[in-house]
């Protein structure tokens, strides 16, 4: 373990321990409890043991916890905003008393640290909302994993590490907090200002922090987090590639780029004064804050949930204490008849401003139309093209939901083909019954099991529709819930088209086709759908159809065309 002072910012708490020693704790963990990190813990400890979150030594403890939720501030009274806990099962905290050791492992049961317990607790989960996040509106993505999420005990104590959490993609781009000192001292880098971002960076960004660096004489970090961001960005890999295009605009040897492995909470103003204790402990003397720091969007009553300049209100009170100085910065635009790029607050009366929103843009990806240089430059867009490609490009899912007999596999029979005939995507049909018997041959009809058998139709169609392809889905997918879900999977990835065949019981029940309403009434089969087993139907379908008004060719032809219409063929 080593606590260092080099010439740029603070001491650096790292928590890793030496080699010899880790050895020891490997051996000993195979006898301690063991926790399995979830994703936003993995995070954290990361940041935790390399010093990032300096002068943390573990998790919370609960009187740290409890000063820093009320007066953003450890209980030493050093400035700390964010409560940083280790959030656990009530099961797992009944085998813990203070002084047991636990050892935290990764997803694969790697051995990342050891923590001594100090503290066990269940926190108020409604009042650290209230005081952290001001609000318990579930709408803020951080209150959201507070109460939906995050584990209800809280254990805290310090952390003995082992290892840094592996990361096998952007190695050359991910440097730790005594990694980024070493370089700004070898480079001579003795100011040197940090850009927080979670998106991609387009020419108005690149104005902003090019700006901000002329303007305090210092050299430029750009430190965008790559670990957890707000629910719908883009993901990392996208952006990093977008912002290895970008690096290349500034000056040479004026500007360097390194990921951070942040998982943000979207919390504003606490969070960036949070975001400018991290950049000192990498090193850095200034800090830019902007509109709308680390926003968390709209509360539920479409309001905002902080001032567009709350976040650098707050930090300019702090910044002395924490040792970092905020460079404030109105938002950039884009000046017509000047065609370049200042400040809002500069643009001159009769001036036109000209703004591409992030949903103009997205719209504009989505249909593969213009994005003028003004806005970016080529090979960003080019990149974020490649990432959402238009909706023809894109990957999808028509998932039939009906009673047995309705139709579902014929018309998903005769869509296939139509689609294979037209091509330009793989087409994979997951019928009903081919389904349950190459993925499902172990489940029966109980409701567990269908959900399972529905999901496990949802999460291959979303596989599909990832990768481009076409998935037809035909079970009878009885409860609207589990629909919900698969929808919800699919549609992260492509489009989602719902069909629902409404074919009323009578008339499957008068078909019946395979004899099994003759069986389901006489109590040979149980648990049947429409006759001991409800069956709840949709009320937000794409489509509808009945199949007593509408042959195998029409039906399928109306979803083409409705396909079509949506914009996922051309
Ligand atoms: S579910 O609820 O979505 O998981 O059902 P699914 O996998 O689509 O069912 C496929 C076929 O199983 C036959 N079958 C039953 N259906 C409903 N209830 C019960 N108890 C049952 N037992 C067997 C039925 O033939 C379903 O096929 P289709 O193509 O819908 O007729």
């Amino acid at each position: 373990m080593s606590t260092l002072t080099p010439p740029h910012g603070g001491v650096l708490k790292e928590l890793l321990v030496s080699e010899k020693e880790a050895e020891q704790l490997k051996a000993k963990a195979r006898d301690l409890a063991s926790w399995d990190l979830t994703e936003r813990q993995i995070w954290d400890i990361e940041m935790l043991l390399n010093g990032g979150f300096s002068p943390l030594d573990g998790f919370l403890r609960k009187a740290d916890y409890e000063s820093v939720v009320k007066d953003m501030r450890l209980s030493s009274g050093v400035v700390w905003p964010m409560p940083i806990t280790l959030d656990v099962t009530e099961a797992f905290a009944a085998k813990l008393k203070e002084g047991s050791e636990v050892a935290l492992r990764d997803p694969e049961g790697v051995l990342v640290a050891v923590l001594t317990v100090k503290d066990i607790w269940t926190p108020d989960k409604k009042k650290e909302a209230q005081l952290v996040f001001k609000s318990d509106d579930i709408a803020h993505p951080g209150v959201n994993y507070l109460f939906n999420k995050a584990n209800p005990v809280y254990i805290g104590g310090p952390l003995k590490g082992v290892e840094l959490p592996a990361h096998y993609d952007f190695k050359q781009l991910r440097f730790t907090p005594k990694d980024l000192r070493e370089k700004f001292k070898k480079s001579g880098w003795n100011s040197v200002v940090a850009f927080q971002t979670r998106n991609p960076m387009h020419r108005a960004h690149q104005e902003l922090t090019f700006r901000a660096a002329q303007m305090c004489e210092a050299n430029l970090l750009i430190h965008p987090v790559v670990g957890m961001t707000k629910p719908g960005d883009v993901d990392h890999y996208s952006r990093i590639r977008c912002y290895e295009h970008l690096i290349k605009q500034y000056p040479e040897q004026t500007t360097m780029l390194s990921l951070l492995p942040l998982a943000m909470r979207m919390g504003g103003p606490c969070e960036a004064v949070w975001h400018s204790i991290i950049r000192k402990n990498y090193g850095c003397t200034h800090f830019i804050v902007g509109r709308n720091h680390a926003d968390p969007g709209k509360n539920s009553k479409g309001e905002p949930f902080y001032g567009p300049y709350d976040a650098q209100e707050l930090l300019s009170k702090l910044q002395d204490e924490i040792g970092i100085k905020m460079v404030p910065f109105q938002e950039m635009v884009f000046v017509q008849e000047k065609a370049e790029y200042v400040p809002v607050d500069e643009v001159q009366k009769g001036e036109t401003v000209l703004n591409i929103s992030g949903t103009e843009f997205r719209r504009r990806l989505q249909q593969g139309l213009d994005i003028p240089d003004w806005f970016s430059y080529t090979e960003v867009v080019n990149e974020l093209r490649r990432t959402y490609p238009p909706r023809h490009r894109q990957g999808f899912t028509v998932f039939f939901t009906g009673l047995s007999g309705s139709g579902k596999s014929t018309i998903a029979n005769a869509l296939m083909v139509k689609l294979m005939e037209m091509g330009g995507r793989p087409v994979t049909l997951l019928d009903g019954d081919l389904v349950r018997k190459h993925l499902s041959s172990e489940l029966g009809f109980s409701r567990e099991h269908r959900d399972i058998n529905i999901l496990r139709i949802g999460f291959v169609a979303g596989q599909i529709t990832m990768n481009g392809g076409a998935a037809i889905c035909a079970p009878i997918a009885p409860y609207k819930k589990t629909r919900a879900q698969v929808r919800e999977e699919v549609s992260r990835h492509g489009g989602f088209l719902e069909v629902y065949v409404s074919t009323p019981i009578e008339t499957c029940e008068e078909r019946d086709r395979k004899g099994l309403y003759a069986k389901a009434r006489a109590g040979i089969i149980k648990e049947f759908t429409g006759i001991s087993d409800p069956y709840e139907a949709p009320e937000n379908a794409e489509i509808v159809i009945d199949t007593r008004e509408c042959s195998p060719d029409e039906a399928s032809q109306r979803i083409i065309l409705k396909l079509e219409q949506l914009g996922f063929i051309k």
